[in-house]
């Protein structure tokens, strides 16, 4: 695929010297992972949306517990994609870096990204629904799902709807947010709150904010660049520019 930037892109990353990358599942997709929005009805018929909060674990934590375990049990078997490795490279480009995403599959991690924190949790970690504790290995039981020392019921370490965002990860990732000057958000619907807003605050403060998504979002209108591409054919090719303008050769 060849691509021609446009100079007004171009100068905003010659120029930046802070990059904030927000990533979504669109990014996993190529990896052959659904995206959250795209699980409708293929589990049970159950709508990720009700199965993904506190509520529907303290009312069914089987259910909820075994819709995690045939996610998981998909992650040993897919590989990062161009578009998470070319996001890896990008973190050596900038002063200032950091990847904030909205995913819990690891990908990033196993592509190499090492400047970045995770909003949602992370499917591959536990901790205990009642006194909160992180659970390095599960105990061996025949309940579903089993149960901390306390007897509290064991659950995935990520984030549902209507909980807070780990603390100092989200005070990190709304202080890049602040000083970055060029802000990608990747393969995201920028329908779930807080992450969505990071475009916003990045904005106010003057950042050129370039989006990547295979459709227009609610926010596309607030980018001065978007690109409907998917994130592994142009990520690639935003990182060529990228070392070309940082670097002066390629
Ligand atoms: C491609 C592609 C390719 C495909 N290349 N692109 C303010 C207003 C209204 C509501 C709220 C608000 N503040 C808080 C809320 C409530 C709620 C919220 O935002 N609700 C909205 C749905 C309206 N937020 C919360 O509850 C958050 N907590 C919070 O704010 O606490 C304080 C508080 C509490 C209560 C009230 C008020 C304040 C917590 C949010 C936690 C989100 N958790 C989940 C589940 C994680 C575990 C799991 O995976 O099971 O996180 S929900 C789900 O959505 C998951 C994702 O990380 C997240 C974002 O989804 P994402 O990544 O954007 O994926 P998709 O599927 O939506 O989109 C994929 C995109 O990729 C699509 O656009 C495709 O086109 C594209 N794509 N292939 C490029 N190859
Ligand atoms: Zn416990």
């Amino acid at each position: 695929m060849s691509m021609v930037f446009s100079s007004d892109f171009i100068e905003a990353i010659r120029s930046a010297q802070s990059c904030l990358v927000l990533t979504g599942a669109g990014v996993s997709a190529e990896s052959g992972l659904m995206t959250f929005r795209g699980m409708q009805g293929l589990w049970d018929d159950f709508n990720p949306q009700e199965l993904a909060t506190p509520e529907a674990f303290a009312c069914d934590p089987k259910k909820v517990w075994e819709w995690y375990q045939w996610r998981r049990e998909k992650l040993p078997l897919v590989q990062p994609n161009p578009g998470h490795l070319a996001i890896a490279e990008m973190e050596k480009y900038f002063q200032n870096f950091l990847l904030v995403t909205q995913n819990i599959d690891g990908l990033h991690q196993r592509a190499g990204s090492v400047k970045m924190v995770e909003l949602h949790g992370n499917l591959n970690r536990n901790k205990c629904s009642r006194c909160g504790i992180m659970i390095e290995t599960l105990p061996d039981s025949d309940e579903v799902p089993p149960r901390c020392k306390c007897g509290g019921r064991i659950r995935p370490d990520v984030v549902w709807f209507g909980e807070m965002l780990p603390e100092a990860t989200l005070k990190k990732a709304w202080q890049m947010a602040g000083m970055a000057d060029l802000l990608f958000s990747v393969g995201t619907s920028s329908v779930v709150q807080p992450a969505a807003s990071l475009g916003l605050v990045a904005r106010n403060n003057g950042a050129f904010l370039i989006e990547v998504n295979l459709e227009k979002t609610e926010l596309s209108g607030m980018f001065n660049q978007v690109f409907l591409e998917k994130a592994g054919q142009i990520m690639p090719l935003i990182l060529e520019e990228i070392v070309k303008a940082k670097t002066g050769k390629y």
